[in-house]
């Protein structure tokens, strides 16, 4: 499959105060509004028209736009952060998805989902059981994506945040794996690239149309990433690590 859109938000000023369990000090706004159009840079380069939306100071964690929102070929789920300071901001991007489909579905409370638990291989998604995704969110995704030809399954997460804190789906049965995943029989049958520990923060990355997107500063991950015959990107996320965000948190990519 190939890619034609993304969305993101702009870093908004009170990021500062955004959700984080990292312990790696205050992001630095203007660091970070450098670091984020080097990335939109990057998902152009693979060929993506990127809608960029303004920034929301409302929502200081607006700027991580995947957990807003599942967009499949077929349909878009439109979230309900588990996150009571991030519920607000799938009301905008309801609004900005109804530009590109006409297909529109919506967890509902007591469900809450955050898309960044949810891994996209072919028609068959995983959802990440989290202290944000909870079952009862996760059944109404399955039971979504069924209704539009799809499957979905959950796995319980132990200690990351979300699912893609430590796995990412490159495509061609590769998968990315880090910590936790390393020993879960359910992605036994993918041709695993280990992550090491030290690096697990590269465990985040992102397939666009057979190029590789990667945090910078990763040697390990972006040797084994090239090793396994992809063209890579590199892109400092540094500041959006701060606050636990990946590379895969900015963007929605259909
Ligand atoms: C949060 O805790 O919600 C944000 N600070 C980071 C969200 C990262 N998103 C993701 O992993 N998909």
């Amino acid at each position: 499959m190939m890619f034609s859109n993304a969305i993101v938000r702009k870093p908004c000023r009170s990021m500062i105060k955004g959700l984080t369990e990292a312990n790696l000090g205050v992001p630095d706004y203007h660091k970070a509004i450098g670091q984020h159009e080097s990335y939109v840079c990057a998902l152009r380069e693979c060929g993506l028209n990127v809608k960029e939306l303004e920034a929301d100071e409302n929502f200081p964690d607006s700027t991580f736009v995947e957990d807003t929102a599942l967009l499949t070929p077929h349909c878009a789920i439109i979230t309900n952060p588990g996150a009571p300071s991030r519920r607000g901001e799938i009301i905008g991007m309801k609004r900005v998805i109804q530009e590109y489909y006409s297909d529109i579905e919506e967890i509902l409370s007591p469900g809450t989902v955050e898309a960044g638990d949810i891994m996209m291989v072919g028609s068959h998604f995983y959802i990440g059981l989290s202290v944000r995704t909870n079952l009862k969110g996760a059944e109404q995704v399955i039971r979504i994506l069924n209704k539009y030809g799809m499957s979905g399954s959950t796995i319980k997460l132990g200690k990351v945040l979300h699912l893609k804190t430590g796995l990412a789906y490159l495509e061609n049965n590769n998968l990315l794996v880090c910590g936790e995943f390393l020993s879960n029989p359910e992605f036994k049958k993918f041709n695993i690239i280990e992550i090491p520990e030290e690096e697990s923060y590269a465990a985040n990355c992102i397939w666009i149309n057979d190029k590789v997107l990667i945090p910078k500063g990763y040697p390990n991950t972006k040797q084994k990433i090239i090793d396994a015959g992809y063209s890579i990107a590199e892109v400092d996320v540094s500041e959006f690590r701060k606050l636990d965000g990946g590379l895969s948190c900015l963007s929605l990519r259909f």
